[in-house]
């Protein structure tokens, strides 16, 4: 495998310099490239040529100007998949098929979609006649969207790519020049997707992006500068918290995408064969690590056992599964793992670390694992995990499946499997969570609004609210 060399781009340069730290496969734990650790005077320079951008040609640049680089960052991307995929592969050590048939499509997917929702996007005009005012008393007010600024995007290791484009697509579209930074632990895709946007010619400076970590380094430098008019970010609760301190005093206004303890509610009149590989997908596609993951599962008591057997089965006979993205993750989910035994979880399937016989033994791998048995005050069913890892619990009726889904800190996704539409109708407004799939899991439409509530986010991306997020609108009155 071709060693990963990511770089940060600032107003146009590509540049290592300064101290790295070394990148690690999570399959086996080998050094498979170095990331320099972007500075406080390497993020204020970024931050400084995303302003000058704006006084620019990029600042100057019509919607369809900007569309066109939209399209022809995702034709660029799409020249260059394979090498996106074996960088995503490189960086998370998920399985192949899944960067090929989710990350790389999406990210691509994410630039076309913002170009052909943003082009779309009407303004509005409103004629006004107030009775009395002196003259014609009419005027007609008219409503344009400008830019915020200089964004600031964060985003995490789990999906690099999909969910760093995800906001990178819009910020562009609405005319903001951005810096991001990825996570520590997934820088490469990033540093190819530079590339691409340099590629197609968007001027210098629109597009900015800095390595390093985030606490007391490069994530905090950008997220409490004050040259930064807002922070788009995506990653864990407790960080959203430390960001917002830090964004307190500039007054930044944030748009949050946050964790979760995502419930399942499982009907006894559920196609049960359709819920069980619903849920082994929903909790443990790429090993559980993505925010939309059911680590909650409430089956109704006529199915329970049933289900139980089965959702074991079926997460004993895993194979092709990834690793953690990193030893000390590794070491939190398997910290749950006992800390449920100890809180009296039976563990019906899984519950430790494979041994695979080759070099994966070096690697951050975890054990598929179900576990029933714990009261609903557990830390182990109040705490995100973000492992592969679900706990199945039983319920009677459907307003004990409603409080034990919403009885929870979080509110980000949730699935509720059943036949009867009328129930599906009933129950799915009710539960706490911006997301909720009705006999299926992470089906996506990209016009959708995507978020959370309580502690999983604050505001919706999406379609048109990601739009609204990076834009402000500003209203002209012209007497007539
Ligand atoms: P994390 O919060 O540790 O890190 C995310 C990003 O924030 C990284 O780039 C990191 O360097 C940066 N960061 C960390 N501390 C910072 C600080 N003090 N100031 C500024 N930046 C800082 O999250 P993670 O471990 O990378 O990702 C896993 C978490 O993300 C889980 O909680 C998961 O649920 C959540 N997540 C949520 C969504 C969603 O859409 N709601 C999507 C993916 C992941
Ligand atoms: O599908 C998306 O748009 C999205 N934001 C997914 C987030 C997944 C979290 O890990």
């Amino acid at each position: 495998m071709a060693a990963m060399k990511p770089a940060h781009y600032v107003n146009g340069v590509f540049s290592t310099t300064g101290e790295t730290f070394p990148l690690l496969s999570p399959v086996d734990g080998s050094q498979v490239g170095v990331v320099p650790e972007a500075t406080r005077d390497v993020v204020d320079s970024a931050v400084r040529a995303a302003r000058a951008a704006l006084d620019g040609p990029w600042g100057r640049s019509g919607v369809e100007e900007r569309c066109a680089f939209l399209r022809r960052i995702a034709d660029g991307i799409e020249a260059r998949f394979e090498e996106f995929v074996d960088a995503e592969v490189a960086d998370t050590g998920k399985p192949r098929e899944l960067a090929a048939t989710v990350d790389i499509p999406r990210a691509i997917g994410n630039f076309r979609a913002y170009a052909d929702l943003s082009y779309g996007r009407p303004e509005r005009a409103y004629p006004t006649t107030v009775p009395g005012w002196s003259g014609s008393g009419q005027a007609l007010n008219y409503t344009v969207r400008r830019p915020l600024g200089v964004v600031a995007i964060i985003s995490p290791w789990n999906l690099p790519l999909l969910l760093l484009t995800w906001k990178v697509a819009p910020a562009l579209a609405a005319g903001n020049a951005v810096v991001a930074k990825p996570s520590e632990e997934t820088p490469s895709t990033a540093t190819l997707l530079a590339e691409v946007i340099d590629e197609a010619g968007v001027p210098d400076g629109a597009f900015n992006l800095v390595h390093g970590h985030g606490g007391a380094a490069a994530g905090e430098y950008l997220t409490s500068h004050a040259g930064v008019d807002a922070i788009a970010f995506t990653g864990a609760s407790a960080t959203g918290a430390a960001i917002m301190r830090n964004a307190a005093d500039h007054v930044t206004p944030v748009s949050f995408e946050l964790g979760g303890k995502n419930p399942a509610l499982v009907f006894a009149d559920a196609d049960l064969a359709e819920a069980v590989e619903g849920t082994v997908r929903s909790s443990f596609t790429h090993s559980g690590q993505i925010c939309l993951c059911t680590e909650r599962v409430y089956v109704q008591r006529p199915v329970y056992d049933e289900f139980v057997r089965a959702l074991a089965e079926r997460a004993r006979t895993l194979k092709d599964y990834g690793p953690m993205i990193s030893a000390e993750h590794r070491d939190k989910v398997l910290s749950y793992y006992r800390l449920a035994v100890a809180e009296g979880a039976t563990v019906v399937a899984g519950g430790g670390v494979p041994s695979f016989g080759d070099a994966r033994d070096g690697g951050f791998y975890v054990e598929p694992t179900v576990l029933t048995g714990l009261p609903q005050t557990a830390r182990t069913v109040r705490e995100e995990i973000f492992g592969p890892v679900c706990h199945v619990a039983p319920f009677d009726d459907e307003d004990e499946a409603i409080r034990l889904a919403n009885d929870s800190p979080y509110g980000l996704a949730a699935t509720v499997w059943t036949t009867d539409l009328s129930r599906a109708h009933r129950v799915a407004p009710r539960v706490e969570a911006g997301i909720v799939w009705v006999n299926c899991w992470n089906l996506r439409d990209l016009r959708t609004p995507f978020g959370g509530v309580k502690a999983s986010g604050i505001g919706r991306e999406g379609g048109e609210y990601s739009l609204d997020f990076f834009s402000e609108p500003v209203n002209v009155c012209v007497k007539i």
